[in-house]
């Protein structure tokens, strides 16, 4: 069997006006629907970041994906993901290029766009793969840890709109939420819908005082059986990470993290190290210090990170994702799962990876609760998350097909739109403050 044809759909998918350090979401998150056609009639599906650099990526392989053998992922890993080593070697002499995701949104990083591209190949190939064979894609990759992979709360600041832009405008289900009590509401009526049992809020938004106070009514309003973690993107300094930190000791302990409080591995090792010395454990996560596996031994050497945050969309796939679990099992890290706005396909991407990593013990981040089913591409309709997990069926591969009527609608939103990269200091300056821009750290 060969693979025949690399097909590529960039959807538009409708999104709130969610709050973070790196500014304010559009009215639309881009995403790449990527689809492989096999001599044998077969069809691998995955999914990746979007816009005009993902799609130009994928387009630069496709001469080495057609006529491949998509069982032969080691291949496709030298001729593919493999350069991405090289890139980071050479960028790595060029110290003007910062090796970290700190400064840039989440798939604009040119340091991962060799393990971003063969990761959306890779997973169609294990799409395939399990359809050949008739198993779920994660009992291709080597068998499942858990068939119920778990997912956490993901709540964002936000401003009044549900996404979408003129007669396309998605109802606002969550409403304006940019103070603790509205959080609290925001977090019952996800919990509601979806059943989860861990929280993440994004922070890096308010004034770190009222993100505490965020966390202290969200710990008062679900208790201790909810792990709590917070993720400002770097917007504080060091001393102010170890304030909220301080602050927060009780409420982030018993499963909980500080997520990327502080910029850089130097600055995380920091306020671990001050932390510490107050005798306060509470672990620091990351997805932006750590972003690929030559961070690891310095990230624990620095004791910067003790979680991971893994993504198979840029760590290079989900066999890398099993080799970073086994990586931060033998380095003494956790590891847990970062998202970024992502449909269905993506989900049971995040839910595979999630099943066949032994290592993975924390509730994984998703965004899936910020779109709505007039965006979703998979047939049926969407994923469903229910108390928090998402099941993986018999179904072989991924476990999802393509609607083909919905992927058209997301590729025509996708051409009338004006842009073509996520740019959420465009949008602050749009909407919010002419005048905006990402300080590092703003707090
Ligand atoms: O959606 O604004 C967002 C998030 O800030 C996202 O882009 C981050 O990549 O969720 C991510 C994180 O944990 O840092
Ligand atoms: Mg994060």
């Amino acid at each position: 069997m060969k693979i025949k044809e690399l097909k590529l759909h960039p959807v538009a998918i409708a999104d709130g006006p969610l709050r973070s350090s790196y500014g304010r979401h559009a009215p639309y998150a881009l995403r790449t629907i990527v689809e492989l056609k096999t001599t044998d009639g077969l069809t691998g599906i995955s999914e990746t970041y979007g816009g005009d650099a993902p799609l130009a990526a994928l387009e630069a392989v496709r001469h080495l994906v057609e006529g491949r053998d998509p069982f032969q992922l080691t291949a496709l890993w030298k001729d593919l993901g493999e350069r991405a080593e090289q890139d980071r070697a050479s960028m790595d002499r060029d110290k003007s290029i910062d090796r970290s995701q700190t400064y840039l949104v989440p798939g604009e990083n040119p340091l991962d766009v060799h393990t971003r591209t063969f990761a959306a190949v890779e997973v169609a190939c294990l799409d395939i793969i399990g359809k050949a064979t008739n198993k779920p894609l994660c009992d291709v990759a080597g068998g499942r840890a858990r068939s119920s992979p778990t997912f956490s709360a993901y709540l964002f600041y936000k401003h009044g709109g549900g996404g979408g832009m003129g007669d396309d405008v998605r109802d606002d289900e969550y409403g304006e939420c940019l103070d603790p009590k509205s959080m609290v509401r925001q977090c019952k009526q996800m919990i509601a819908n979806y059943g989860f049992k861990e929280i993440k809020l994004k922070g890096g938004v308010l004034d770190p005082d009222d993100e505490i106070e965020t966390i202290k009514q969200l710990r008062a309003e679900f208790g201790a059986d909810y792990p709590l973690r917070i993720d400002p993107n770097c917007a504080w300094s060091v001393e102010t990470s170890v304030k909220v930190g301080r602050a927060l000791k009780e409420e982030l302990s018993g499963g909980g993290y500080l997520e990327d409080p502080a910029a850089g591995m130097e600055g995380m090792a920091e306020v671990r190290r001050r932390l510490l010395a107050e005798n306060n454990e509470t672990p620091l996560a990351s997805n932006v210090a750590t972003t690929c596996f030559q961070h690891l031994p310095v990230a624990q050497r620095l004791d910067a990170v003790q979680i991971v945050l893994s993504d198979p969309h840029y760590w290079g796939g989900i066999r890398n994702q099993q080799h970073l679990s086994k990586f931060c099992e033998v380095l003494g890290m956790g590891l847990s799962m970062h998202s970024n706005n992502h449909l269905g396909v993506s989900m049971m991407i995040m839910a595979h990876a999630s099943a066949c990593c032994p290592h993975l013990t924390y509730a994984c981040d998703t965004h899936y609760p910020w779109q709505t089913e007039v965006d979703e591409v998979v047939l049926g309709g969407r994923v469903p998350i229910v108390d928090g997990c998402v099941e993986i069926t018999d179904k072989p591969g991924l476990g999802v097909e393509l609607d083909y009527d919905q992927l058209a609608r997301g590729v025509e939103r996708y051409k009338n739109l004006p842009y073509r990269k996520r740019d959420d200091e465009a949008e602050m300056r749009k909407h919010v403050d002419p005048n905006w821009k990402r300080i590092l750290p703003r707090w």
